[in-house]
């Protein structure tokens, strides 16, 4: 059982920018459920991927973990031997708790928590990788250079799982936005705190379309890109080097 996110119930006469602080760290589980369509079912497939793409004696990462979701995911899923996890992110309150849950599990290969920043910590021997629903957190200029540092460190044969929330055409943004927020008010949140999470997160969240990311994964060093899930406006992709 998780804390309930109630941090935009109230009114605020300026909503912050979203940071991924300790107050958010604590309901997290609840905040990613219910306003992330699909989520679970991503989380569980990455680890379906991972097993299938996983290479012995490499390195499995997860990027920006938050809780450690897909790296719990992956370590329960691995049938390969001799094989490192390494889950990242740059909050220490996300890490913090991301290490209870890895404390109660003791099931799989070793698994590593690293407090730093994904686009400076150095990656090698990868086989695969999970970046599910942070590029859109990075700065877009810097989006390039980490998916080329990330193809550069995967070994042939290996794979990325790049989970995002998209932008599409105006036509299509209208449509898939209004059912996103159907979304939301169906599992509790209010028009208020679709309204402030939504301004929270306007200069912090940077979502691009499909054709953007397919070019870019490609630019970066992967030969072929696939989309294997979409729930409307959260797609994840499969980029295999
Ligand atoms: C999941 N993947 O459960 N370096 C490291 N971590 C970062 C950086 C950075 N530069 N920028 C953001 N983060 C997870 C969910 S949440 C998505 C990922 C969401 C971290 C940030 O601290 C947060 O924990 C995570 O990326 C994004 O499948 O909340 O929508």
């Amino acid at each position: 059982m998780t804390d309930r996110d109630d941090i935009y119930q109230t009114h605020l006469d300026k909503v912050p920018d979203f940071r991924f602080d300790t107050a958010v760290a604590r309901v997290f589980p609840d905040m990613i459920r219910r306003s992330v369509p699909g989520y679970a079912e991503t989380v569980a497939m990455s680890g379906i991927i991972a097993a299938r793409y996983a290479q012995a004696g490499t390195h499995l990462y997860d990027l920006g973990c938050s809780l450690g979701a897909v790296t719990l995911a992956m370590r329960h899923a691995l049938t390969t031997d001799d094989c490192r996890i390494i889950g990242i992110d740059n909050s220490q309150s996300m890490l913090e708790r991301a290490g209870h849950y890895l404390a109660l599990d003791d099931e799989g290969p070793e698994v590593d928590l690293v407090c730093a920043d994904i686009c400076n910590y150095p990656l090698e021997n990868a086989s695969v990788t999970a970046l599910n629903f942070v590029l859109q957190f990075i700065a877009p200029e810097q989006r390039l250079t980490l998916l080329s540092r990330i193809a550069a460190a995967t070994c042939d044969g290996g794979a990325l799982i790049l989970s995002e929330k998209i932008a599409f055409d105006a036509d299509e943004q209208q449509i898939q936005d209004t059912l996103h927020h159907d979304f939301k008010r169906a599992n509790g949140y209010s028009d208020l705190e679709i309204a402030q999470k939504r301004s929270a997160i306007e200069n912090v969240l940077i979502p691009e379309t499909e054709d953007v990311h397919r070019e870019r994964l490609l630019a970066a060093g992967f030969s072929k890109v696939i989309r294997w899930y979409q729930c409307f406006n959260f797609v994840s992709y499969l980029a295999i080097k």
